[in-house]
């Protein structure tokens, strides 16, 4: 079986959901972006996907920032999550839900777990001393917080020594399960060195978790109370992690639950995924996620990012980023760019200029508006023949009367026995670009989608159908060779966009509508947008693929070279 059609399984993707203390920033809106280009990715080759995003808000920073901004928590956690939402829909991303923990359907349903665990008689009361990163919510092992010079691993803000009595779940009794669905992949750590990391921190042995945090004078009323003990909320991180399985515990989502499950996010928390999350899963008599995915950081300018520095990249810089080189462009830097392996990546202007103009101006664009110009030119905008996209020997007519007319106007043909298979070569690249998918390797995934762009552009440069174009007359079958090779040219490039498409869905529509492409369902039923899975939309020759008469509208370029010494955009300054 085809790559392309392998996996008909549900498909669940999350990404973390969000603290409300603050505005989005670069960092959430790549988490987002990365769960939005595999989630499109996936319903692309025909999966029923569900992708999930949100906001935490019953942390006690929520509540610290809303006094300081004299709102009440509710009030600034309602400010926030809108920003979040109105920044994740300026980035186009096609989550199918949004959950708040402030919501009933999260608050019952992480009620009803935590009363099953201390039903289970694997939450229960204890005393708990240690040492407890206030900027984090989360309690750190001695051996961390002596690394760190008992400060903050994340932020570097001083720990506190803290005694409490408290709910505790016995993350310890699922140690040897834990060791054996992460080493035998069952539960996949990717990227391998994030694996590497959590089986060695697993060997230092665990610790019970707080569950519960005691309520204490002046505290907030904020967060949900501990079932059955009135003097404790559920600790925020706990309840937290439940999302994944509240907003799809009906009976309608659950299948998302029984396929494949994703969470992404990025280091900081992959402890909480990958070891407490599915202890309380397997605890609960759930199965726990296929894959736990841990990206690393974007820093800025060469500078970690920090509210000291106050160098964070804003919504508001990527949205000045998206106004002058287009929203998809952006959404390209930032997928193939990004920190999406185990080192971080820079956000500096020089290098998104240089990735734009390579990739996407003198590359993507341009050879979409080259064949698209030719066939304007030489046929009146209309797809005059199809081709099998074969060229070279044994059936080499159309490439060599190509290098005839080559020779005709005197230019040098450097290697007159190329070959060239488009049917073959879009179809491994379709493939490698599934297996990628499915690795999370979205990188690869479009580097496929690129490799058939650069082939066209090798294709059209040793063949020079510009120069054949002025032969016509005199070649016996230069009409028949011109048509062969742009028509295989433009298959191609339709083949390409499909793959591209998860990274740039409005660039590659508007190649779509401009070329007459009838790739997309609008009606509303269609999970995918698409009118058929990848398999069928990317056979060169098939149902999907450009047809004699086919309109081919030159459109205006896709991206316009940028000018390096340009200044770098600005964000405009927020309230
Ligand atoms: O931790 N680079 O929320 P949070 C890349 N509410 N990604 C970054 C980043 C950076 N510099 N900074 C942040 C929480 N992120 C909890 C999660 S989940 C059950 C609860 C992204 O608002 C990245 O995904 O601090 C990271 O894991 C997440 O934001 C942390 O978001």
């Amino acid at each position: 079986m085809p790559a392309s059609t392998a996996d008909q399984t549900p498909y669940y993707i999350t990404t973390p959901i969000y603290y409300v203390n603050d505005r989005p920033h670069i960092g959430h809106c790549y988490s987002t972006l990365i769960a939005d280009v595999a989630a499109r990715g996936q319903r692309l080759v025909g999966r029923d996907v569900f992708f999930l995003t949100g906001t935490d808000e019953h942390a006690e920073k929520v509540s610290k920032t809303a006094a300081e901004n004299n709102k009440t928590p509710m009030e600034w956690a309602t400010i926030n999550a809108e920003r979040f939402k109105a920044a994740f829909e300026f980035m186009n991303f096609s989550n199918d839900d949004f959950v708040r923990t402030t919501e009933e359907r999260h608050k019952v349903k992480a009620v009803e777990y935590i009363t099953k665990l201390k039903d289970e008689g694997v939450v229960t009361l204890g005393d708990y001393e240690g040492w407890y990163d206030p900027s984090q919510e989360e309690y750190l092992t001695e051996m961390v917080a002596k690394e760190n010079d008992f400060n903050s691993p994340v932020t570097g803000k001083p720990l506190e020594k803290r005694v409490e009595q408290n709910w505790f779940f016995d993350l310890p009794r699922y140690e040897p399960w834990l060791k054996e669905q992460i080493e035998s992949g069952e539960l996949r750590i990717l990227p391998e060195a994030r694996k590497n990391e959590v089986l060695g921190r697993l060997k230092q042995g665990l610790r019970a978790v707080p569950v519960s945090r005691k309520i204490k004078e002046g505290d907030a009323d904020w967060g949900i109370k501990m079932p059955g003990d009135d003097s404790h909320r559920i600790y925020v991180w706990i309840e937290a992690l439940c999302n994944y399985l509240t907003t799809v515990d009906t009976d309608e989502r659950r299948k998302y639950w029984e396929g494949e499950v994703v969470h992404l996010m990025a280091k900081d928390i992959l402890w909480f995924h990958a070891i407490v999350w599915p202890a309380m899963l397997y605890a609960l008599g759930k199965k726990p996620p296929e894959t736990v995915y841990a990206h690393a950081y974007w820093i800025a300018e060469g500078k970690k990012m920090s509210k000291s520095l106050g160098n964070f990249i804003e919504i508001d810089l990527l949205e000045a980023y998206a106004e002058r080189y287009s929203l998809d462009a952006m959404r390209w830097f930032l997928t193939t760019q990004g920190p999406l392996g185990a080192n971080d990546s820079d956000f500096a202007h020089a290098r998104f200029i240089e990735v734009y103009n390579a990739d996407l101006a003198n590359s993507v664009g341009n050879s979409m508006s080259r064949v698209g110009n030719m066939i304007d030119k030489y046929f009146g905008g209309t797809v005059p023949a199809t081709c099998n996209g074969e060229f070279g020997f044994p059936n080499g007519s159309s490439l060599q009367t190509a290098l005839i007319a080559l020779s005709n106007a005197g230019k040098a043909v450097d290697d007159p026995a190329r070959t060239y298979h488009f049917a073959e070569f879009t179809q491994n690249a379709v493939n490698d670009a599934v297996d990628a998918l499915g690795r999370m390797d979205l990188g690869s995934m479009l580097s496929s989608g690129r490799s058939i762009v650069k082939h066209v552009d090798d294709f059209i440069s040793y063949c020079a159908p510009f120069t054949l174009a002025k032969q016509l007359d005199t070649l016996d079958d230069g009409k028949h060779a011109l048509e062969s090779i742009l028509y295989s040219c433009a298959e191609a490039l339709r083949i390409a966009s499909l793959l591209l498409s998860p990274a740039m869905p409005e660039k590659m529509a508007e190649l779509w509508q401009n070329w007459d492409c009838d790739h997309l369902n609008t009606a509303e039923d269609s999970n995918s947008g698409f009118k058929a899975p990848l398999s069928e939309l990317a056979a060169w020759g098939g149902a999907y693929s450009i047809k004699p008469g086919q309109k081919i509208l030159k459109g205006e370029a896709l991206f316009m070279r940028a000018d390096a010494k340009e200044p770098a955009p600005e964000a405009e300054s927020v309230s």
